[in-house]
């Protein structure tokens, strides 16, 4: 038996995760999570990176002996170094709103259609192009790390760019894998910044002594996008499927052999992430759980399941577009839901629950509307959609989503990112081969949820 951690950040926790790998089964057990809260300073959004890389290897040190370490996380996000590999600055969230003055100045230098052209990416204020340009700090750097990257580096003294992560940044052409020179100079942004390209499967190095753990412990290079990672935990049977990684975000679509770069593709805001193995995630952002997220922390609410179930009680009503920028940046949600259905003429939702019965039924219409889209745009046949991550617990969002899609939903894993994540390391160790999905469908537990009619 062997045993590989994962070291899972998303937006709101993160979590080191142990998968125990035997004969073509995998088990998982969460050894650590730790809350992920940004800092707001000085008007400017960051992360706490250094508080992460704490609970990272605090977690580490609770894992027992280890055969391997991947990391992944959100994307878009780095840390510019120094030229002796020293943080220069805290790493800024990608919720923060300093980008709007660049993206303006990036869309003059570089037309939005030969930028969708050129990296299949799709349009996201906090893409790292338009981070770079906005930020001034990037002059003085003499690198960039990508946020699993730079924990990697801290993690072993190796620096690489993982390149299911680089393809997010708007900044890579999915077609050659590579750099493209294209978006580099026309925007005014050092490609060479990044540490050389590295691909899923590749040994990063071993843990450094510093980190105290009692064996020498390889880290791989994973699928380090968050949503990489759990792509490669969908439990599907054939190519027929759609996906919804649900967490902070809605990620949908469906994965593809090779990217749709065409103009139509570009108006819908579909986006071409570089996958594990050669794979396309054809799919689009939608808010996601963070709509939800936010509205509890605004009220402070207690009891979420009960919410929840009142909210399931009440017959649909108002809606708000779920993939609206609007609902990017924190704060006040409830407001902001209110306002989007008043200026869209609907009843306004009044009770807590009618806000959560608004954000269940717009993020299942979304969810209809992008599975529905990555169909018809990829002409990708879709027969099932699989829920993945922390909303393939959301009973009631499992259901309206099958309920809107009119297919069958199949929710689960819930860590879809921590399995996606130990599978690709077990099978770089060459403990496990070929169909990573077979060994996700053996092992781990699928809710179906069949659309309701009328
Ligand atoms: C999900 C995710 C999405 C990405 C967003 C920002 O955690 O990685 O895929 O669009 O976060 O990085």
């Amino acid at each position: 038996m062997k045993r590989f951690a994962a070291v899972d950040l998303g937006a709101g926790s993160g979590r080191v995760i142990v998968g125990e790998v035997e004969d073509g089964s995998v088990v998982l057990s969460e050894v650590h999570r730790f809350p992920n809260r940004p800092v707001k300073v000085g008007g400017t959004l960051h992360w706490d990176v250094l508080g992460l890389y704490r609970e990272v290897v605090d977690g580490l040190l609770k894992a027992g002996p280890l055969d391997g370490i991947g990391v992944d996380s959100w994307a878009v996000d780095y840390g510019l170094l120094d030229e002796d590999g020293a943080l220069l600055g805290n790493p800024v969230h990608y919720r923060d709103e300093r980008t709007a003055p660049a993206v303006r100045q990036a869309l003059t230098a570089l037309a939005p259609e030969r930028h969708y052209a050129a990296t299949g990416i799709q349009f996201q204020p906090f893409n790292t192009a338009f981070q770079l340009v906005a930020d001034r700090m990037a002059d003085l750097a003499t690198g960039a790390l990508l946020i699993p990257d730079l924990i990697g580096y801290w993690l072993t003294g190796r620096a690489g760019t993982e390149i299911t992560n680089a393809s997010t940044t708007a900044l890579l052409d999915p077609r050659t894998r590579a750099w493209s020179a294209e978006v580099a100079d026309a925007l005014g942004v050092d490609t060479g910044l990044f540490a050389p390209l590295r691909e899923p499967g590749a040994v990063i190095g071993d843990v450094l002594p510093e980190i105290g753990l009692a064996q020498r412990v390889p880290v791989y290079a994973v699928g380090s996008h968050d949503t990489a990672s759990a792509v490669v935990a969908v439990p599907a049977r054939d190519a027929n499927f759609a996906y919804i990684s649900c967490g902070t975000w809605s990620l949908v679509g469906v994965e593809l052999d090779s990217p749709v770069l065409t103009e139509e593709s570009r108006a819908a805001n579909f986006t071409n992430e570089s996958g594990v193995d050669g794979t396309i995630r054809y799919l689009r952002n939608v808010m996601g759980l963070w709509l939800l997220q936010e509205c509890h922390r605004e009220w402070g609410t207690t009891d979420q399941a009960a919410l929840l179930e009142e909210a399931a009680a009440l017959p649909a009503a108002a809606v708000v577009d779920a993939t609206d920028s609007r609902f990017l940046a924190p704060g006040d949600m409830p407001g902001r839901i209110a306002a989007a259905c008043a200026e869209t003429g609907q009843v306004v939702p009044r009770s807590r629950a009618a806000v959560v019965r608004c954000v269940l039924d717009s993020l299942a219409l979304a969810h209809r509307d992008a599975v529905a889209d990555a169909a018809r745009l990829s002409g990708r046949r879709v027969d099932v959609v699989h829920v993945v991550g922390g909303g393939a617990l959301n009973t009631v969002l499992c259901q309206l989503t099958a309920d809107a899609c009119g297919l069958p939903v199949e929710a689960g894993p819930v860590e879809a990112s921590a399995l996606g994540n130990v599978l690709v390391q077990a099978r770089a160790a060459g403990c496990v081969d070929g169909d990573l999905r077979k060994i996700v469908r053996a092992t781990q537990s699928v809710v179906r949820y069949e659309p309701r009619t009328g």
